[in-house]
């Protein structure tokens, strides 16, 4: 099993959008390219495989009797620039490897298993994230097909030229009850189980994050003749926003905040710069901790750019809330922990991932996987082969002990 993942994984990372580094983003040309390469694994496997109406491949494997509702496994394979090439695809890879031994055995569970590839976890191009998971969920945000990538073009014109029709989305959401649980491996991203000398933990529940661009507007002018006491210069004020963040959100550590992009105009040596934006990441296990250091990073923007006569616009682009994972799944993940023969340890994600959308259609639980140094959204991501031939055996034995809940008892 861990022999094909790992050969896999180096398979999906040559896709790639730049010869030097691993950058996957939805509805592009390396999209297609990934989806078509995980449908034929799929295929291969004995899963009827689709891609949905938002770009998700999803492979199917019938339980006893054709029809039943599924557990989903899985996780996204689109992923940030210039990224480690575990993030998503291990999780997508690991379930896809524990159905395809299922159906080898023709063991027949009594419930369906699904195993999903999310198109768009990350965000990257169309800054609003879970656009996959979200169309799944039912909970798809209309106004998201208007916003514009780098490249100029709406989501809605990116998925049409991708070959899909955005007024489809709605096809793409599954009824309540067709879903038992949504169950995802995913590295740690963090240095925990590394720390405490332990291949896999139980995720308790995934931090909630607000996500903001921030356009800072000024006077641009000539570097030379106008004197600083003059200047309105846009990326003075963004510089002054940026430490504020990271002062207010390093005040608390339950808090972390993030500048990820930043860019100047008219971005010339010789020229002050007349407008900036920037984004703004932050986020907490707990939602009020989070909201309020929200409202203290708007008023230190405010109070900057009124101070330095610059004028801002603070539009949020993302926001999900803290998202508990189901006790009676982590106890089942637990178990399977166990039968492997690890102390089982608890533990919240700071990353956010697809289950901030699946909760809204079905319960949800993560299995982490430990990854070198805890090293993510970078290159050196890295999990060890002994550790990818774990989280395997682990997420095989939970899926072959799956007790569905029984349905509260009117
Ligand atoms: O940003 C995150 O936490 C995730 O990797 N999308
Ligand atoms: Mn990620
Ligand atoms: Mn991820």
């Amino acid at each position: 099993m861990a022999g094909r993942i790992v050969r896999r994984i180096g398979e999906l990372a040559a896709i790639s959008a730049s010869p030097d580094g691993l950058t996957r983003i939805c509805f592009s040309d390396e999209h297609r390219r990934a989806a078509e390469l995980i449908l034929g694994w799929m295929g291969e496997a004995g899963l009827s495989a689709r891609m949905d109406e938002i770009g998700n491949v999803v492979g199917r494997y019938e339980g006893g009797t054709p029809g039943l509702p599924c557990l989903m496994l899985g996780s996204h394979y689109d992923t940030v620039r210039n990224a480690g090439k575990w993030d998503g695809p291990l999780g997508v890879l690991t379930a896809l490897e524990c159905v395809a031994d299922i159906a080898r055995r023709g063991l027949r569970l009594p419930f369906a298993l699904e195993v999903v590839g999310f198109a768009d976890e990350e965000g990257v191009r169309f800054s609003s994230t879970l656009l996959g998971s979200r169309a799944i969920a039912g909970s798809f945000d209309e106004g998201a097909l208007e916003a514009r990538g780098d490249d100029g073009l709406s989501l809605r014109e990116a998925m049409a030229a991708f070959g899909l029709s955005p007024d489809a989305i709605k096809k793409a959401a599954r009824r309540r009850g067709d879903i038992l649980a949504y169950v995802e491996l995913h590295i740690e991203q963090g240095p925990v189980l590394e720390a405490e000398n332990l291949p896999a933990g139980v995720v308790t529940a995934i931090s909630g994050a607000s996500r903001f661009l921030i356009t800072l507007d000024g006077m641009a002018g000539h570097a030379g003749t106008v004197p600083m006491r003059l200047r309105r210069d846009a990326l003075a004020g963004a510089a002054e926003c940026v430490l504020a963040i990271e002062k207010l959100c390093g005040g608390d550590p339950r808090l972390v905040g993030t500048v990820g992009q930043i860019a100047a105009e008219p971005g010339a040596t010789n020229v002050i710069p007349g407008r900036v934006r920037f984004t703004a990441d932050i986020r907490a296990a707990d939602d009020s901790v989070r909201k309020k250091a929200v409202s203290a990073v708007i008023d230190a923007i405010d109070e900057t750019a009124s101070r330095r006569r610059l004028k801002a616009r603070i539009a949020k682009t993302h926001e999900n809330g803290t998202a508990l994972c189901a006790p009676w799944l982590r106890a089942q993940l637990g178990e399977a922990i166990a039968a492997d023969g690890h102390r089982v340890l608890e533990l919240p994600s700071g990353a956010g991932h697809d289950g901030m959308a699946m909760i809204d259609i079905t319960d949800i639980a993560m299995l982490f996987v430990r990854c070198r140094g805890g090293v993510s959204h970078h290159p050196d991501e890295h999990v060890p082969d002994e550790d990818v031939a774990s989280g395997a055996r682990i997420l095989l034995s939970f899926i072959e002990n799956f007790r569905p809940q029984a349905k509260a008892s009117l």
